[in-house]
């Protein structure tokens, strides 16, 4: 179970909950309802109770990466989750296709490799998009600029400075896979029984770090398009895997869009800079908009803060607001819909129909 992180607040959380007589595992692959999870007997292929179905008021409340479950063996290879425990943290994004709905990434990890390849992939906003969702989970961030094996030395600088000069508190780590440069620092820094989640586009080689700390090809990798030079989507599912020096870490399917949820913290840890020239605003709602008196604005027009910054944090904000009123209307169609159904079943009774 060590092996598996249990460490730390996890330890804390599982001390409390009444286990006599079940397993306890770590849920480390998900597939449509079905999960590998790591016991101290081994890896069992597991289903959720029909009551864990039910009960759930979402998809958040499945089963994902990284959960500790309790489970019921059934024979050698099977098992049923019969409970979520809770989790010390909780990576989430917009859900694709679904309006209003979250999607959870990965639960209880502690830090989270932002990935990006130099080249096309390289976009300071989306690092942003990341840190938010990092921020908003109380999840560490540390960028990994990979690749850098494609472009000369005075290239990386200027990436780097790029980073630098946008994002001052986050460690940034550059790695190439094919001369193995960077291996040596992510090594050190990968803690024993931390887990560890990689984030990144489709192709910027998050399968290939995994494999190479693994020792061992655990994870398919496959050429970026040459036409398009993106990525082909080879990982579909998200994976845990512990490495030879304890360390967890998990694959995850490369994202084309990090949507904001509604969570104004992970925004306002993100642009620390905006958050501080707010205080100086007159207005204390002020939304850096059009407002007399208001610090941001006098910034950007001054020249002391980047448009580019400005725009994206604008971006988020919209997003995230457009996010809370979609799940407030959501939940009043839904509360509507119920009482409207109180109301005839209430009818039925009376005229015992
Ligand atoms: N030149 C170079 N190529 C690399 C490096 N790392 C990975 N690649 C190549 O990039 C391609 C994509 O790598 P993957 O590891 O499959 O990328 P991924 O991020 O897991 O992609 P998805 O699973 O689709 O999200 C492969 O052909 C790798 O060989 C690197 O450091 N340098
Ligand atoms: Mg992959
Ligand atoms: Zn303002």
């Amino acid at each position: 179970m060590e092996e598996l992180g249990f460490s730390g607040k996890i330890t804390q959380i599982i001390n409390t909950q009444e286990l006599e007589g079940f397993e306890l595992g770590r849920v480390v692959v998900e597939h449509k309802e079905r999960y590998s999870v790591q016991t101290n007997q081994g890896v069992f292929s597991a289903e959720i109770t029909g009551n864990l179905r039910y009960s759930a008021s979402s998809r958040a409340d499945f089963p994902a990466v990284g959960d500790w479950v309790k489970l019921t063996l059934m024979d050698s290879e099977s098992a049923v989750i019969l409970e979520v425990l809770p989790r010390t943290t909780k990576l989430e994004r917009r859900a694709v296709g679904r309006s209003g709905e979250v999607q959870i990434i990965a639960v209880n990890i502690d830090f989270a490799f932002i990935v990006q390849s130099v080249g096309h992939d390289f976009n300071l906003k989306r690092i942003e998009r990341y840190l938010s969702i990092c921020n908003s989970a109380g999840i560490e961030p540390i960028i990994l600029l990979t690749k850098i094996d494609l472009i000369e030395a005075n290239e990386i600088n200027s990436l780097l400075s790029a980073i630098r000069e946008r994002i001052r508190e986050v460690p940034v780590l550059e790695l190439s896979s094919k001369t193995t440069e960077g291996y040596h620092t992510l090594k050190k820094i990968l803690k024993k029984s931390a887990t560890y989640c990689f984030l990144g586009s489709s192709g910027v080689g998050k399968s290939t770090i995994i494999n190479h700390l693994k020792g061992q090809e655990v994870q398919k990798t496959s050429e970026v398009s040459i036409s398009t030079s993106k990525g082909k989507h080879t990982t579909s599912h998200r994976e845990l895997f512990v490495l030879p020096n304890k360390s967890i870490v998990i694959d995850t399917p490369g994202m084309r869009e990090i949507g904001m949820i509604d969570d104004r913290t992970g925004i306002e840890l993100t642009y620390q800079g905006i958050e501080s020239l707010s205080k100086l605003c007159k207005f204390n709602n002020c939304s850096h908009l059009d407002e007399v008196g208001c610090a941001v604005l006098e910034a950007l027009e001054a020249g002391k803060l980047s448009s580019d910054v400005y725009d994206n944090y604008q971006k988020l904000q919209r997003e995230q607001a457009h996010f809370a009123r979609t799940v407030a209307e959501k939940r009043k169609k839904g509360k509507a819909q119920g009482k409207l159904y109180k109301a005839i079943q209430a009818a039925r009774r009376k005229n015992k129909y």
